[in-house]
């Protein structure tokens, strides 16, 4: 028996459809803390999107062996002179990793090791990236239109933000002359 297909992927946008898909959208007003100037975002209307993200979810959150698949959408924009980003995380169970793959627009993977060194990827349209275990990650877009790419996690790797709440990354991804560069946090 041949079944209808019932998740589908825009490889030119990454977009989801099909009856299982969730979606979730942070805007500014739900990022406190995550950027480095805090009166910046505070000056940006509250309801400015900048990012949403489209998950396929077949299992429970925490079930061993499965695998989570999303797709996110950052906008193009600056918090001062920082990209729009999303919040970041490590995995909850530090040793699983995860795939990432842009899909369209200019982006940067930006990831932190355990003894908090930093580096970052930039991401193209069919760039695909490897996230270790045990690393941070983040992705900002550093374009002037939407940049989207999507993922591939295991269903029991879970989301630590906390820790990047508390201690953020060791650098940030600035807009400096037009390009993007990494600069140490204080
Ligand atoms: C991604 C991220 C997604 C949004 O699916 O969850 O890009 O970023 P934040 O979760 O940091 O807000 C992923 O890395 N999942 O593990
Ligand atoms: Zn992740």
């Amino acid at each position: 028996m041949i079944l209808p297909q019932s998740l589908t992927m825009d490889f030119s946008t990454g977009a989801l459809s099909g009856a299982d898909v969730e979606e979730v959208s942070r805007t500014i007003a739900d990022l406190p803390g995550v950027f480095g100037d805090e009166a910046a975002r505070r000056a940006l209307a509250p309801v400015t999107l900048v990012y949403r993200v489209q998950s396929h979810l077949p299992v429970a959150a925490g079930t061993e062996g499965g695998l989570f698949w999303g797709t996110t959408f950052i906008q193009p924009g600056l918090v001062g002179d920082e990209y729009f980003m999303t919040k970041g995380h490590f995995h909850a169970k530090r040793d699983h990793g995860e795939y990432y793959v842009a899909c369209s627009g200019e982006g940067a993977l930006i990831l932190m090791d355990e003894e908090r060194h930093t580096r970052f990827e930039p991401m193209r349209p069919g760039s695909v990236h490897y996230v270790p275990s045990n690393m941070a990650h983040r992705v900002a877009n550093t374009g002037a239109s939407v940049f989207s790419f999507f993922a591939c996690w295991p269903s029991d790797a879970g989301h630590d933000y906390d820790s990047i709440l508390r201690d953020g990354f060791s650098a940030r991804l600035r807009c400096i002359s037009g390009q993007p560069e990494l600069v140490s946090t204080p």
